[in-house]
């Protein structure tokens, strides 16, 4: 059977378990504690030369990497999440590429800098925070602007692109960068957010959060 291997907290890791809960498929969620250094234990290092997560195993074919993981999940089951028309397809990528690049980093600066550093008693990143901020403030509108025109990020079908920008988006709440001015993106994150490949992984970011701080 899969397994993902991936931590609660890990936005990266979530996407995973979205996309297969959404495939509906049958997999082992398997937890690594990167508190406790279990990534960089020879046992994950075999599957995860860099020590990160996600990693999957199917039935032996081991792959990390969450976006080269969803595209070959997608592919295998021959999905229309990764369509297979070379132009559809191209624009999946362009906009999974771009929330990589500048909405998954940024979302990762603030949430490192305002939530884990105070939490693991290390040094905040001043610059790295207000770069975070201020990249947000610049690229938050040129996904919102599509979602005003299409109900999904690449077009009229949901498809991977949507799950790297639900994913990325998913620690906002707490790392307390406001997105409610972007009306679109908040209309469809609120209408993904209810569905069953959410509610399956967990009710929010913020709850999962609260329930390790013992909240
Ligand atoms: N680009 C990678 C990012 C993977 C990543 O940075 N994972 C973090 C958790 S979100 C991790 O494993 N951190 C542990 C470490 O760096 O030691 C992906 O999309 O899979």
């Amino acid at each position: 059977m899969l397994k993902i291997y991936g931590a609660d907290l890990s936005s990266p890791s979530n996407k995973v378990r979205f996309v297969a809960n959404e495939l509906g498929l049958e997999y082992e969620y398997v937890k690594v504690n990167l508190i406790d250094g279990d990534n960089q234990k020879e046992a994950h290092l075999k599957l995860h030369p860099g020590g990160k997560v996600p990693v999957v195993n199917d039935d032996g074919f081991v792959l990390f990497e969450s976006n080269a993981i969803i595209r070959y999940l997608a592919d295998k089951a021959e999905s229309l999440l990764y369509p297979a028309a070379a132009k559809q397809r191209a624009l999946v990528d362009q906009w999974s590429d771009f929330v990589a690049q500048h909405i998954a980093t940024a979302v990762g600066r603030v949430l490192m800098n305002r939530v884990f550093a105070p939490f693991l008693n290390q040094e905040v990143d001043e610059r790295s925070l207000a770069d975070g901020l201020s990249f947000l403030e610049r690229f938050l509108p040129v996904v919102d602007a599509p979602l005003k025109e299409q109900r999904y990020l690449a077009g009229g079908e949901l498809s991977l692109a949507d799950f790297n920008l639900l994913s990325a988006l998913d620690p906002v709440e707490v790392a307390q960068v406001d997105i409610s001015g972007h009306l679109n993106i908040t209309r469809w994150r609120q209408d993904l957010m209810g569905r069953d490949f959410y509610t399956k992984c967990h009710k929010s970011y913020g709850d999962v959060l609260a329930a390790m701080a013992g909240g």
